[in-house]
């Protein structure tokens, strides 16, 4: 028996579809036994899962794991449920253990780690453990070698990270790769290939109990999360997507699409969808044969999905209103920055601009569709600067559609050659080199995109940025927030209004205090 575990991934306890380990779980149906255990439903995940491998005797533990609350609860736990079961294999994968995977291997209580799309690797490490092979052989897996003690660097290794963590170049055949280290060391193989969604399994879902993850948002009272693409062809150097899949972008086609969200709405009583792809909108022609086949079912849905905005601004009208027509309500956009000039530093690509972004908010609201902007803070090598500039353009963008949902995000180094890396590294920013330093309190914050702690950052920005933050969703309460009664965002926008027209921000004390009575919505806190 082996267990896939989710951890803990908000600290609400928000219950969200484990999408990751039911891809997993889709590989495995009929080949192995193995059940699907949510710690976001589980008051005591340790406990939970130190009776579920007694009482099923499961000597392999599956974790997958993104940075922030997820990483959080995956190191105590995996160190404590090692310690309790000292002969169980425990394999992470998933966003933080693709990039930091010698962190990973570090620590004794992680035996392998999965970089990248995993299906068919994970399927092959189970294999080849059921079997008693040697799996090490495997593209795509990362585990405590024999080491070389050469200090090499090996095939597709692009270079080295202050930490010395190797730089991969990815996907790059099947060759495994040295890396420098003792015996023992951590070592990874070469990524492999990222799998085709349209030719994997569907998934699971008789694994899990689907009615808990069904939620009421702004689509839709029942919306189900979906996810229909991996990867996206960009390259924006501040993105973990690029780690992952090189610029790689592979869809389920729009029938398959189609046919699941039809599936949901049968199965489940769902009118609502969010797509989690991170670049659902890649393919104009899918998008418009989805619309098209959504509105010829008659589903009456609403739905959501994630977007670059100089891709939608190719689209032609007539997808524009498919999409409207066939019930998309809101559209998640990177738009970054207010300063072409670090939209070209991030290597944004494409025909990514500011003009762009006030281009695309006009057009939102004459479709009626909210668009939910991010924005990137504090990009070296003139954090001050960047920063004044892009506050100054969200308040541009507010002018022309006022019902855009701005989220802010510090800009946050991922371990990817570019000029933005560089530039932290050179003030002298590092990764931690365990899991224990990479949950230390001022990681975790680091890990959500919200540090503030950036040897680049000085002091005025930092609070610059969190001042801007209380006014901004004072003054403009998000569209969004369903459970928002008009009273409340009147009085919001009445005792911020001052502040936002002077371009005041500094020690809001009476929003934060505002704030604890009529708790609202603050994006940047509660991510998406
Ligand atoms: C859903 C989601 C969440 C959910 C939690 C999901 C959960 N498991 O409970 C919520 C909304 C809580 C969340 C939160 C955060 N998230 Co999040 N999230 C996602 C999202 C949109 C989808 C994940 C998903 O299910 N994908 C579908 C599955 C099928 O793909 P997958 O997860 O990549 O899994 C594959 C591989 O990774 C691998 N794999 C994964 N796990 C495992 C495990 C094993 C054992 C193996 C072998 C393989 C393996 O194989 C899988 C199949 O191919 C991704 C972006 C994306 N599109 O993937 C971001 C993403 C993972 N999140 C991210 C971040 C940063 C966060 C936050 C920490 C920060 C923030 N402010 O947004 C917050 C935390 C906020 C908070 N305060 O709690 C980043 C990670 C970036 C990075 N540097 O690594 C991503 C990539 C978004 C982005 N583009 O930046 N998130
Ligand atoms: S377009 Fe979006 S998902 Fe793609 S690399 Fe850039 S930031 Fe990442």
């Amino acid at each position: 028996m082996l267990i896939l575990y989710n951890p803990p991934s908000n600290a609400q306890r928000k219950p969200i579809l484990p999408m990751s380990l039911l891809a997993l779980g889709a590989v495995l149906e009929g080949e192995h036994d193995y059940l699907i255990l949510d710690g976001n439903l589980e008051r005591d995940p340790v406990d939970a899962l130190d009776r579920t491998i007694r009482e099923t005797g499961a000597d392999i533990l599956a974790v997958t794991v993104m940075p922030g609350p997820q990483l959080n609860d995956a190191v105590p736990t995996c160190k404590a449920i090692k310690a309790r079961h000292p002969d169980l294999t425990i394999i992470w994968g998933g966003y933080f253990p693709t990039q930091h995977w010698e962190a990973c291997l570090n620590a004794p209580y992680v035996d392998y780690v999965v970089r990248g799309h995993g299906e068919v690797i994970f399927k092959g490490l189970i294999d080849a453990l059921r079997r008693g092979d040697d799996p090490t052989g495997l593209p795509g897996l990362a585990f405590r070698g024999v080491g070389t003690g050469e200090g090499e660097v090996g095939i597709g290794v692009v270079g080295l990270t202050d930490n010395n963590s190797p730089i991969h170049q990815s996907p790059i055949g099947n060759s495994p790769v040295l890396e420098p280290g003792e015996p023992g060391s951590p070592v990874s193989n070469s990524m492999a290939p990222i799998p085709h969604p349209d030719r994997l399994p569907g998934w699971p879902y008789h694994r899990v109990d689907v009615p808990r993850y069904i939620r009421s948002t702004f689509m839709g009272s029942r919306t189900m999360t979906h996810h229909s693409s991996y990867g996206c062809p960009f390259f924006c150097n501040f993105c973990a997507v690029v780690n992952m899949v090189n610029g790689r972008w592979l869809a389920h086609s729009a029938e398959r699409v189609a046919n699941d969200v039809e599936m949901f709405v049968d199965r489940w009583g769902i009118n609502a969808v969010e797509f989690d792809d991170n670049n659902f909108f890649t393919a104009e022609a899918r998008v418009a044969e989805f619309s098209e086949r959504i509105l010829a079912a008659g589903l009456q849905i609403g739905w959501w999905g994630e977007a670059r905005i100089d891709t939608m601004m190719h689209y032609s009208e007539r997808t524009w209103e498919l999409m409207r027509d066939s019930g998309l309500k809101m559209v998640f956009l990177g738009a970054e920055s207010g300063s072409n000039a670090t939209l070209l530093r991030m290597n944004k690509g494409g025909k990514a601009s500011t003009e762009k972004t006030l281009e695309i908010a006009r057009k939102m609201a004459a479709y009626n569709i909210v668009p939910e902007m991010s924005f990137v803070l504090g990009n070296p090598p003139d954090p001050d600067e960047d920063t004044r500039q892009t506050i100054e353009f969200i308040r541009t963008v507010k002018q022309v559609n006022p019902a855009t949902e701005i989220i802010m995000y510090m800009y946050t180094p991922v371990p990817l050659a570019g000029e933005l890396y560089e530039q932290a590294k050179s003030t002298g920013f590092v990764f931690p080199e365990t899991l224990e330093g990479w949950i230390d309190p001022s990681w975790q914050e680091f890990s959500q995109r919200r540090s503030i702690s950036m040897p680049w950052l000085n002091d005025p920005i930092r609070r610059q940025i969190t001042n801007f933050q209380w006014v901004l969703n004072a003054y403009h309460p998000t569209t969004t927030d369903t459970g928002m009664s008009s009273l409340k965002r009147t009085t919001l926008r009445a005792a911020s209004a001052w502040r936002y027209r002077l371009g005041f921000y500094d020690h809001p004390l009476e929003l934060r205090a505002l704030h604890k009575v009529m708790s609202y919505q603050r994006p940047e806190t509660t991510g998406f």
